[in-house]
Parts: structure tokens; sequence; C-alpha cells
């Protein structure tokens, strides 16, 4: 029997009905702006978030450093949270390809208040960086999915507006915080000149991110989309595939969110889930090993049929997603218990 595979919600095959609407999709160069797919799926995408413009790009990651490369200039500063992605998993992306530097600021499940702000802004003299850009990220993918609580955006951003910084979004997951919350897109999006928004992780689309913003910095963000390599040709077919996923799979996301309470269910009720349950709140589970035996424990789960990932020494996760269902919830509990009972 296959592997059920939980290392990512990334790691899902185009549905054959995706591959039909690929398949016969229409297509045109895009860097001639004439793939109408593309446009289609970026004013969509836009329109769904309140924002005047949309570009298509080939990843998450590359969405956020256009994000950052668009709103910075060399020499500027970045505050993020210590545990999100931009930080962590892009390769040290802003100092390379933006030469910025980057203000982590470690919080509590991830969730940076207003409070975390104070002192942190610095003063416009000459020692030191300028203070450019606040990203956050929702859902907070190393905390374990959790849902930035509206009001707390609402008053980083009225911060952010009164010291003249930008907001950028990593939305990799903002369709989870949206299906979870039962609030529209655009009252997150609202608070952000930009968001980045994924296809390929609980969408169910094999590659591609949108980023939203107005129109002169989508304009700006489209010339280093460009020059980052990211301009691509008849990308009509990936694009059909982008407008599917949002069809068909943004309400179906909240049987992800079910199968993972199922999940955490169990690991709590065999003491290894890492936080209160409260904290799975959409389709991610984090494990608790504080004996540092992560490595080992993913080999067992390996072994048994269960493909997790290991987070750091401490902990593991899973994800759910769009070809995980039912029958593989009940293996996977069985694998639960099997593995850590
Ligand atoms: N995250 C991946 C890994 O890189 C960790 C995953 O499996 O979760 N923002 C957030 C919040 C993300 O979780 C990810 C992907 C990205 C950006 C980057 O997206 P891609 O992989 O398309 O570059």
């Amino acid at each position: 029997m296959s592997h059920i595979d939980l290392r990512s919600d990334t790691v899902t095959s185009p549905t054959p009905a995706m591959r039909r609407a690929m398949y016969e999709a229409e297509v045109g160069d895009d860097v001639y702006g004439e793939d109408r797919l593309v446009n289609e799926l970026q004013s969509r995408v836009a329109d769904m978030l309140g924002k005047e413009a949309g570009l298509y790009v080939p990843s998450g990651t590359m969405s956020n450093q256009l994000a950052i490369r668009s709103q910075t200039q060399p020499g500027d500063e970045v505050i993020c949270e210590y545990n999100s992605h931009i930080f962590n998993y892009e390769g040290g992306g802003p100092a390379l390809l933006s030469g910025v530097q980057l203000h982590p600021i470690l919080a509590d499940h991830g969730i940076l208040t207003k409070q975390h702000f104070s002192g942190v802004i610095r003063p416009k003299d000459h020692h030191y960086a300028q203070t450019r850009l606040i990203a956050l990220e929702n859902t907070h993918n190393r905390a374990g999915g959790v849902v930035y609580p509206l009001p707390v955006i609402e008053e980083v951003a009225e911060f952010a507006s009164s010291q003249n910084l930008r907001m950028h979004l990593d939305g990799a997951r903002l369709m989870n915080a949206v299906i979870a919350s039962g609030l529209d897109p655009s009252a997150y999006a609202d608070h952000f000149n930009s968001v980045s928004l994924c296809l390929s992780k609980g969408l169910g689309a094999p590659v591609g991110s949108v980023l939203v913003g107005d129109s002169e910095f989508i304009d700006r963000a489209h010339r280093f989309r460009k020059i980052f390599g990211g301009g691509m040709r008849q990308i009509g077919i990936l694009a059909a595939a982008g407008l599917y996923a949002l069809d068909h799979h943004i309400e179906r996301l909240a049987e992800d969110h079910h199968h993972a309470k199922v999940l955490a269910e169990t690991c709590r009720d065999l003491g290894y889930l890492e936080n209160d349950i409260a904290w799975t709140q959409t389709n991610i589970v984090l494990l608790r090993f504080p004996e540092g035996n992560t490595q080992q424990m993913e080999h067992q789960f390996k072994a048994a049929g269960l493909l997790v990932s290991v987070v750091n020494d401490h902990s593991i996760r899973l994800v759910t997603h769009l070809d995980f269902d039912k029958a593989q919830l009940v293996r996977t509990i069985e694998i639960l218990k099997r593995v850590l009972g």
C-alpha cells in the first residue's frame, strides 16, 4: 500500500477535472500580456481581495520576494515574525535579491501585535537602516496554521500607517483563514498594500501564486518578475488550473480543517499535540517530541506508511489536503496510535 503523504498541502496532484480544464485551455504569450486566462486569473484574484491589479508568478517564494523588492530600497529594513516563511524558508532572498535586512520578532503563535512594535521602528537618523515594510503571515505556517485575528491586523495596520510603513501579507494559505473565520478575503486584504495568495497549497493547483496590490505596485513587481526570470510564455494551461481551483477548491478547505482537528484530537489523547487544541485552527497539526528525536520518529512513521515533515528537533508537522480522504484519515489514526501509543 502506498504511503499517506501529510508532509505538506503542496503534495497534491491535479484532479482529473482540473487536468481537463488545463488540457482544454487556450493559450497566448504572457510576456506579451496576451494570455487571456492569465489575465482573467490575475483580475479575478485582485477583485476577490479588493485590489486594483494582480500578477501571476511561479511560486509563493517569488511572490513574497517581489513584494519586498518592489516596496523597499537596498539598505532598508523589513519587520517580520521570527518563525515566518520569509525569514526561515526563502533562502535569505531578502538579502540577496533586495539588499534589505530583516528584523524578525518572536511572537506567541506567530501573531505580532501592536505592542511588539514599540521601540522597534528605526529613527530617521543616518546611523540606522530605514524601516520600510511590515510582513505578516496568515495563516501562520510554522505556528501550526494559526489564523491571524482581524482586530490585531487592524491595530498593526493603523500603527504602520501612522509610521508611514507599508504592509505585506504572505497569504500563502489566506483562503484557509477565510474558511476558518468566515470573513471575506478582502476584510483581511484591505489592511495590506500587497498580498500574496498561493494556488498550489490547499487550493490544489500544481503551481502558481498571485500577488495583488495597486496598479503602480504591480507594475513595479511585473518588471522585477521579468528580472528575476519569472516571465513565462504560454501559461494559460497553468492559469486554467488556478481558475479551476478558485471555482471548486475553496469551500472544501473546511474538510481539510475537520480532518486536521480529528488528527489533533488523536495526538492530544496520545500526549503529543504541541499546543492546546484551540490552536489547531486550519489544516496543520504540530506534534511535540520533548526528547528531540524527530528524525527517528519521521523514520518510524515512514516505516508505518505515513510521511510527515520534521520542523525541528522537537516538532513534526502533519498537513491535511485535497488528496487526503476519510479512508486515509482512518488509516492515519491507526498509524499514530501504533507508533505513539
Ligand atoms: N511552504 C512550504 C515549505 O516551504 C515550508 C510548506 O510545505 O509549507 N509562504 C508560506 C506561508 C508557505 O508556507 C510557503 C510554502 C511559501 C510562502 C512559499 O511557497 P512556494 O513553495 O510556492 O515557494
